[in-house]
């Protein structure tokens, strides 16, 4: 014993959460100083002026709230940053089930991060015998990865995800900022180098290879978007119906690190890691809720499902899907819903499925699925419809 009590030793309090944090599985726990973060604000300036976040809305307020953690806590000092890995096994899939991105798959990542986060930051108040410590994880405008960057976790790759050392890049990010002084860690002086693995194999484009992104055309934003998909980007979906991970399996530190996520990762079942795409074409809102309210896939509505599910079918091209898309186009009552579908079975342009589209096309009364219909339509235009001939 020293007879130094933690609460003037910060040493200590950092010493007491990075054990208590690994204690409960976080991969790696660093410390970032607080101070704001010109270069990340300047990296988000040019990509903001770029476009590239152009279907979040983001704007210069965001970025100087990112880059500066008073915004989050008055006086803050630190930013404790912890990465919690949740790379697990892959669910076996069977063709016309959809791809859910890894992060999804299990019990909302946001319950387990907040809970960790608000025991050390329980610890961290504890020891300095005061309220000096606020969380972020996600939701609070604050750059998690520059910070994380910063802290010495890992660095930000070329799919502009930040790869833990030990972890790679399959790890999410927490907060807690506090008023305390802590001792920092040192930024890791690393970069993917000549690799780009993630820039060739991105489906959509989407990875520059300059360490920018254009999210817009990333999967992961497709696929939550709420509007229509862009027609051009659809056929480059394939079969993800939720988030995307192609970038992420390439990336060698990520591949070299392995399943790391713990049993609390694991998927929460078969048909929200892997959904047969014909069931979740006719998914409701009722079952939707039972189905998908525990994971991260609840807040965007199950009519963004049943979207991507029509995508993903219009593009594993499998006539037995016919069926369902035309019943979808016929009753769904979401009007993006019957448009994606009516785009699906132009791709699939079965005798069947250019039938549903022809008799759709006098009923419906949406413009935009009337568009739709018509544009799937298009090609087939000076046809005798097939099979009736
Ligand atoms: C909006 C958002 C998205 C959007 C936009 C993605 C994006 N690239 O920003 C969409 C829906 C596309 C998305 C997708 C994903 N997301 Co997301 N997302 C966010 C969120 C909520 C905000 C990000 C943001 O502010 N973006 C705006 C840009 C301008 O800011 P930025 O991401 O901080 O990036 C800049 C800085 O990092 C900067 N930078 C700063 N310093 C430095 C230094 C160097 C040397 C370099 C090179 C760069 C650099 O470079 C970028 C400039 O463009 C964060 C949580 C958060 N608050 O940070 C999670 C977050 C980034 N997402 C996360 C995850 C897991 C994902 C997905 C993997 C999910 C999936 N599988 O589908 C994909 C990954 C796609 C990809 N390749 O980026 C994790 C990332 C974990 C990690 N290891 O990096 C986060 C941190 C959530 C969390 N708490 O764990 N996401």
């Amino acid at each position: 014993m020293t007879g130094r009590s933690p609460r003037s030793d910060p040493a200590a309090i950092k010493g007491l959460v990075v054990a208590a944090a690994l204690a409960r599985g976080a991969g790696s726990v660093a410390v970032a100083p607080a101070n704001p973060d010109a270069g990340a604000r300047e990296r988000m300036r040019d990509a903001f002026a770029r476009g590239d976040f152009a279907t979040w809305g983001y704007a210069d307020g965001y970025a100087r709230a990112a880059c500066d953690p008073e915004h989050i806590l008055a006086g803050a000092k630190s930013v404790i940053c912890i990465a919690l890995p949740y790379a697990t096994p892959p669910p076996r899939r069977a063709p016309l089930q959809g791809r859910v991105s890894n992060y999804a798959w299990s019990r909302d990542y946001h319950l387990r991060l907040r809970a960790l986060l608000a025991h050390l930051a329980a610890i961290v108040d504890e020891a300095a015998g005061a309220a000096v410590t606020a969380i972020a994880c996600d939701t609070k405008p604050l750059a998690e990865r520059a910070f994380a960057a910063r802290a010495g976790l890992g660095w930000i790759g070329k799919h502009t995800n930040l790869i833990a050392a030990r972890d790679g890049s399959f790890v999410f990010l927490g907060e807690i900022v506090t008023t305390l002084e802590l001792p920092p860690d040192a930024p890791l002086r690393k970069t993917c180098g000549s690799c780009s693995r993630c820039v060739d194999a991105c489906p959509t484009g989407a990875l520059r290879g300059d360490y920018t992104i254009d999210a817009s055309r990333c999967i992961a934003d497709l696929t939550q978007r709420t509007d229509a998909i862009p027609r051009e980007l659809r056929a480059m979906i394939g079969d993800w119906v939720w988030g995307c991970d192609v970038c992420q399996d390439v990336c060698p530190p990520t591949q070299r690190a392995g399943a790391r996520g713990d049993e609390g990762m694991s998927a929460i079942d078969a048909t929200v890691a892997a959904p047969p795409l014909v069931d979740l074409l006719r998914l409701r809102s009722g079952e939707f809720k039972r189905r998908y309210r525990r994971t991260a896939m609840g807040w965007r509505g199950s009519a963004v499902l049943r979207r991507n599910a029509a995508v993903a079918l219009g593009n594993a091209l499998d006539r037995s899907s016919v069926p369902a898309l035309a019943a979808s186009l016929r009753d769904d009552p979401h009007a993006m819903v019957r448009g994606h579908a009516a785009w699906a079975l132009g791709r699939i342009a079965s005798p069947p499925a250019l039938e549903a589209l022809r008799v759709r096309q006098s009923l419906e009364t949406d413009e935009s699925v009337r568009d739709e219909i018509a544009l799937a339509l298009e090609p087939f235009a000076n046809r005798t419809p097939l099979g009736t001939a």
